[in-house]
């Protein structure tokens, strides 16, 4: 019980500190992301093309986050970028506290997109809450299509996902439709439509800084996509949407469906494919004999 006890205390130190990384990034216009991944899923590579594609357009920064080493600093230092390394010397992810001192290192008048390279690692991360606006979680079809089932609080809490080494496809036996579907089943803010409710409330973030109230932003953000009758009805049904995971819902997975089928929405149609079981989480049966 203890250990449970600590770990609170020391995530809602971090939220505190990430609360005012906000701030500080709102402050000055700069739009986060932090991208996580398994070791070796692709996040430098996909940022060295980003950082070439982005050259003259947008002043971006990095900040890299490794157990050991500089090598991916180095790596992105070579497109003339502010860069700076992190190492958590055995630390399995990155901390608000540890970014916040990056910060420090970085002219933040003159930067538009901050980038956080994580530490490689599917788990810790996604607990942390580094300031930022969205998680991008990287998954690459070497890792095999079962990651977003067995890691889903890294891909519930990502706001976009980038499915990786595509190329590999035909040497591994990784099915990427169903790897999609998995990652839409866990988390069904991944949908083209829904996507947008989370989307429209990184504008409030910044704007609001300290002040910034999610369930307030997501009431307005909700309304502006969905409109006021079906944003209600999200606000209310947001914790079995959201949290409770399709195979919890019991009874309420068929009122859910029948209330959101009476609605001629996008967004609401997107809701009943999710309660069908369009985006289904397991497939997987055990083989006869
Ligand atoms: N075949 C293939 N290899 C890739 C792709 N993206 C990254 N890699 C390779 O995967 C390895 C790890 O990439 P890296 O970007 O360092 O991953 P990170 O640890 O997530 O930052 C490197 O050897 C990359 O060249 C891809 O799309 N296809
Ligand atoms: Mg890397």
């Amino acid at each position: 019980m203890s250990v449970i006890t600590i770990e609170r205390k020391v995530l809602e130190k971090n939220d505190e500190v990430a609360r005012q990384n906000r701030t500080l990034l709102a402050d000055h216009g700069v739009f986060a992301l932090n991208m996580v991944s398994s070791p070796g899923a692709g996040k430098t590579s996909i940022l060295e093309r980003t950082l070439e594609h982005l050259r003259g357009s947008l002043r971006v920064a990095v900040i890299e986050g490794d157990v050991q080493t500089d090598l991916d600093a180095r790596r992105v230092a070579k497109y003339n970028v502010p860069a700076v390394q992190i190492v958590t010397r055995g630390g399995c992810h990155l901390e608000a506290n540890l970014v916040r001192d990056a910060l420090g290192n970085l002219d933040l008048k003159s930067i538009d997109l901050l980038i956080i390279e994580n530490v490689g690692n599917l788990v810790c991360p996604s607990n942390y809450d580094l300031g930022e606006a969205m998680k991008v979680v990287v998954a690459s079809t070497t890792e095999g299509d079962d990651k977003p089932l067995k890691y889903p609080a890294m891909f519930r809490n990502a706001s976009v996902l980038i499915l990786n080494k595509i190329d590999l496809l035909p040497f591994c036996d990784c099915n990427a439709d169903l790897m999609e579907e998995r990652a839409r089943a866990i988390n069904p803010a991944l949908q083209p439509h829904l996507s947008l409710i989370p989307a429209a409330t990184l504008a409030a973030s910044y704007r609001e800084g300290m002040r910034y109230a999610y369930m307030r932003a997501f009431r307005e953000a909700a309304r502006a996509c969905a409109g006021d009758a079906l944003a209600s009805m999200l606000e209310m049904d947001l914790h079995a949407l959201q949290d409770r995971g399709i195979d919890h819902l019991g009874d309420d997975r068929e009122r859910l469906r029948q209330r959101y089928a009476a609605v001629a929405h996008p967004v609401a149609a997107e809701v009943v494919r999710w309660l069908d079981g369009a985006y289904t989480v397991d497939r997987w049966e055990p083989e006869a004999g």
